[in-house]
């Protein structure tokens, strides 16, 4: 279907004008639609990966239950403007959350304007990112009905992807696990100890909680001084450990370089950006157990392995789940998450004392 046809099948207002591509997530295919009336809003239009996301239904109605929870509580809140705090779906005019045309599934959200999506942030807004992340799972603690469904199961289960990692390695589908041996046994190293959390879970030491599950960096709106507004990208949203959702703020915005940084010397973790997030996180975080709290670093380290894990067996994989630019793209992101990895190790001292000393 063309963008015209599916702005006509969406409850939209105003006239279809334009449709562009949007944005850098390596997972969806994001659109930016413009009305021709000033008075109408404009929209954004996604075409769901459903080779990843494969029960779009189920997320679509995970992703209707969060954003009217949320909205509930930011108006109980009094707070104002709230299309530009919370994500608002656009069902289809027969009432459907999405819509599927035989080849591709897609959705419309309100396109919230005047806003900034960056890969880098300051001091201050790490600071409101880490509140703002702290008051969504506190918002989200009480959602009514059944637990929300893994859109993508085990997705952060690190004994789960190690096991889809060894896979990779055996089976060698394209004969790239000879150019990758040093980092193979970086990873096998750190195996057993990052499997902590799921250990602990298992002991009932560790819960789950719902987590956003994709914190990065660019799943978050600013406003055009830098002030946060919205969550965004809330296809993962689900229960989980609470280590996910500061872990990837500090993989992405605490790393003084680019996820795929071409050169590693850029890479490091930035310890004013990961002070200024936790400090904001434990404000609002006020029901993490005493042993979430010592963690949180972990996530950091946590995360940071998971993702050149990930990058790593899509590289041995042959380049089949994320999108890329190059043949050793996904090479180039794995290097930079475990130049980063070694520098959170570094630091992890500093960070636990950091957190302790947090009230
Ligand atoms: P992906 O799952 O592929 O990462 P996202 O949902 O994160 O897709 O959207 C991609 C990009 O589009 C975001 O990084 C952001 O820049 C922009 N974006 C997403 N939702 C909105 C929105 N409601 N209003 C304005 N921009 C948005
Ligand atoms: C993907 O969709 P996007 O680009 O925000 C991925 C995350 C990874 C991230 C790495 C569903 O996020 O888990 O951490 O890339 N999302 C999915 O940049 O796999
Ligand atoms: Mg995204």
């Amino acid at each position: 279907m063309n963008p015209q046809q599916l702005f006509d099948l969406f409850a939209t207002e105003g006239t279809f004008a334009s449709c562009a591509p949007l944005g850098a997530g390596l997972i969806n295919d994001t659109f930016v639609v413009r009305t021709q009336e000033a008075s109408a809003p404009d929209y954004l239009l996604q075409r769901i990966n459903h080779v990843i996301f494969q029960n779009v239904d189920m997320m679509q109605n995970n992703i209707h239950r969060v954003t009217s929870h949320l909205r509930t509580k930011l108006k109980q809140r009094g707070v104002e403007d709230l299309d530009r705090k919370v994500l608002t779906m656009i069902p289809t005019r027969d009432g459907q959350l999405y819509h599927f045309d035989g080849e591709s599934y897609w959705r419309f959200m309100l396109f919230i304007p005047d806003t900034i999506s960056v890969d880098e942030v300051t001091e201050s807004s790490a600071y409101d990112a880490g509140r703002a992340f702290g008051q969504f799972q506190s918002d989200l603690s009480d959602l009514a009905g059944d637990p929300l469904g893994e859109t993508i199961p085990n997705f952060h289960n690190m004994e789960f992807r190690l096991q889809q990692f060894y896979e990779a390695v055996v089976t060698d589908p394209v004969k790239r696990v000879c150019k990758v041996a040093d980092l193979i046994d970086e990873v096998e190293k750190r195996a057993y100890d990052l499997c902590l959390p799921e250990r602990l879970y298992r002991e009932r030491k560790l819960r789950k909680r719902i987590n956003h599950c994709d914190t990065k960096v660019n799943n978050m709106l600013f406003d055009k001084d830098g002030k946060f507004l919205c969550v965004i990208d809330l296809d993962t949203v689900m229960p989980g450990f609470v280590l996910s959702d500061i872990g990837d703020f500090i993989r992405t915005a605490a790393n003084t370089g680019a996820e795929d940084d071409e050169n590693l010397d850029n890479v490091r973790l930035n310890m004013p950006i990961f002070k200024a997030y936790t400090k904001g996180y434990l404000e609002t975080a006020t029901f993490l157990t005493p042993l979430e709290k010592t963690l949180l670093p972990f996530g950091g380290r946590l995360l940071t392995y998971m993702q050149t894990v990930r990058f790593l067996t899509d590289y041995i994989n042959g380049d089949v789940y994320y999108k890329t630019k190059s043949a050793e793209h996904n090479l180039q992101r794995a290097k930079a998450q475990f130049k980063l990895l070694q520098s959170i190790e570094a630091h992890l001292d500093e960070m636990n004392a950091f957190v302790a000393a947090c009230k």
